[in-house]
């Protein structure tokens, strides 16, 4: 399948407040020094990079057992998904393919607000994908860590239990039922009864072991073309196994394979129904040597049409931080 070369807009939220350990701020940067935008310009897109979100604090943390008092990373998060919502809103109303690079998974609070305020107006339905070892289900009273990387599914598709300063346009935005969680193998026991209680389809690994890829991507994509939707992806590089991509501060064992990571990102390309994306949980600090960077890079260009047996690279426009 040949599809057209996209106008893509990076957008990084560099961030780590969602998170348990810190370094997932330079999550960003590190996917710039691996190439990201080479690799997506090789291809023939043109890139516009809007640079970094990120929030700066004066005050030092004198708490020995947390980089940042609870509330002020709940504070970091809620403001930040704000700018993000904003900024990738303008990005899809500029016909564009917004690529969001985390920074922790707490962003994607940010970014399905843009996809899903952008696809409402359109009366486009929201499918969304989340690949990923975690399923980001909990809600503060389920969370045994309390960390809102863990959270924003259940924020976004409307669970109970977050209170008024979680108030915002990201608050049940999404329809849990268009939710597939893909690869996961962590799941917590109450986040896993709110999962089943509310439909959402988790495709674990076992899933992946028995039937494979190509068995289990193929209904996820008809379902999106059935609907005429939109499929927002969002990767968290722990979806992959820890041997491949160590960069993560929340590991599991057991993850996706090189080549099953890139069949269903080739997949996905050639379905041609994903309209918006995110990269996120890479953590350049428990990285080695940039090999998870380099990978998830590799992988964002099996998703814009990487082939072997692709056509050749024609000209480029190329437009650099706006
Ligand atoms: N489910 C656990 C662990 C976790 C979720 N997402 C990440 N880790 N990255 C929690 O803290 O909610
Ligand atoms: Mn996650
Ligand atoms: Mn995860």
């Amino acid at each position: 399948m040949v599809t057209k070369p996209k106008r893509i807009d990076i957008l990084g939220v560099a961030t780590a407040s969602g998170a348990s350990v810190r370094g997932c701020g330079m999550g960003p940067e590190a996917l710039r020094v691996a190439g990201l935008l080479e690799a997506l310009v090789e291809l023939e897109h043109s890139i516009a990079d809007h640079g970094d979100l990120r929030r700066v604090y004066p005050e030092i943390s004198t708490n020995p057992s947390s980089w940042r008092l609870p509330e002020q990373r709940r504070a970091d998060v809620l403001e930040l998904a704000e700018r993000t919502s904003n900024a990738g809103y303008d990005i899809l109303s500029g016909g564009h393919f917004p690529i969001f690079i985390g920074g922790d998974h707490s962003i994607a609070m940010g970014s399905l607000s843009a996809v899903s305020r952008f696809n409402a107006e359109k009366g486009k339905p929201v499918h969304v994908l989340w690949i990923d070892a975690h399923a980001d289900y909990n809600t503060p009273d389920t969370s045994p860590s309390g960390n809102l990387h863990g959270m924003p599914l259940a924020l976004l598709c409307g669970e109970p239990g977050f209170d008024d300063n979680f108030k915002g346009d990201w608050l049940g935005k999404v329809d849990p039922r268009n939710v597939t969680i893909f690869g996961a193998r962590s799941i917590d026991r109450e986040e896993r009864r709110l999962l089943q209680a509310r439909g959402v389809e988790v495709i674990d690994m076992r899933k992946i072991d028995q039937t494979g890829v190509v068995g289990l991507m193929q209904p996820i994509i008809e379902r999106v073309k059935a609907a005429d939707g939109h499929l927002h992806v969002s990767f968290d590089v722990d979806v992959v196994d820890p041997t491949l991509a160590p960069g993560g501060g929340t590991l599991v064992p057991g993850g996706l394979t090189y080549r099953e990571a890139h069949l269903i990102m080739e997949m996905l390309h050639d379905s041609g129904v994903v309209g918006s994306l995110d990269i996120v949980e890479l953590n350049p600090f428990l990285d080695h040597g940039g090999k998870s960077a380099t990978l998830l890079v590799d992988l964002v260009a099996s998703l814009f049409g990487r082939s072997v047996i692709g056509e050749e690279p024609g000209p480029v426009e190329f437009v650099t931080r706006e």
